[in-house]
């Protein structure tokens, strides 16, 4: 676990001023009084002004190489051609995978009033990580013509959520989603499984093309926030980072290729 603390690193247009966490002391030397002097004189730390921070994740190693799922168990499944894809580099950065803050956060989370929708297609849950808040509901709809069903575990230890058989044209299933990480399988075919990252708040975001992640308008505070990556195959890498008012703190998580979860 890695502590970052905010310097005053350079500061944008915006009057943001970018906060750096791997970074030598040059930077202290630099302007050792203004984070000081902001922190008296600013009522940052009781009134929770934003900061942000921006995640940035690395990988280091090679990725495997991509294999080709074995479906012939289901005739309908085998017509098409599928990777696996619980492993995907490209252009060096790892995909699926969520980042989020797992300490409390002092916001009003907002509710979307969409469920989001996991399917079933082509005998793959599609998409395979996504996010959503706590009482958000999921729809999960199978398009396929052959049976699946959906068997849904959730938290740490992978309880029985539900499982429920979804024949073709069956309907929608809708649920309403607790905090804390699921998985969906399906009992009919091994291969199909899907993650969804439930947190209370908004900050829980599927890493971008580019590896990153940056959220604005988090409530400042003197204590370190937890954060963690969490990947299906690399297990979480965890950092801690302090955030101030209109600043960005920034850190960075790295998976190693040859240090796969249990
Ligand atoms: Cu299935």
């Amino acid at each position: 676990m890695t502590l970052c603390r905010i310097s005053t690193l350079a500061a944008s247009a915006a009057g943001l001023l970018l906060a750096g966490c791997q970074g030598g002391n040059k930077e202290e030397a630099a302007a050792p009084a203004a984070p000081v002097a902001e922190a008296a004189a600013a009522p940052a730390e009781a009134s929770g002004e934003p900061g942000g921070i921006k995640v940035t994740v690395a990988f280091e190693g090679a990725a495997p190489a991509a294999k080709p799922l074995d479906r012939k168990a289901d005739p309908y499944c085998a017509k098409t051609k599928k990777m696996d894809p619980s492993v995907e580099v490209a252009g060096g950065k790892l995909k699926n995978v969520v980042v989020r803050i797992t300490s409390k956060v002092k916001v009003d989370a907002e509710v979307p009033a969409d469920p989001i929708v996991v399917s079933q297609n082509e005998c793959m849950y599609e998409p395979r990580v996504s996010t959503a808040v706590t009482g958000q509901q999921i729809q999960i709809a199978n398009h396929d013509k052959t049976l699946h069903n959906v068997h849904a575990y959730r938290g740490e230890n992978k309880e029985n959520w539900f499982n429920s058989a979804q024949p073709p044209k069956a309907p929608v299933l809708t649920k309403d989603l607790e905090d804390g990480l699921v998985q969906l399988k399906c009992d009919v075919h091994p291969w199909m499984s899907s993650f969804v990252s439930v947190a209370p708040h908004p900050f829980n975001t599927l890493v971008g093309d580019d590896g990153t992640v940056t959220w604005e308008k988090v409530p400042s505070k003197s204590k370190p926030y937890k954060i963690e990556a969490w990947h299906e195959v690399f297990g979480k890498q965890e950092a801690e980072v302090v955030v101030e008012a209109g600043k960005v703190a920034e850190v960075t998580l790295t998976f190693k290729a040859d240090a796969a979860a249990n």
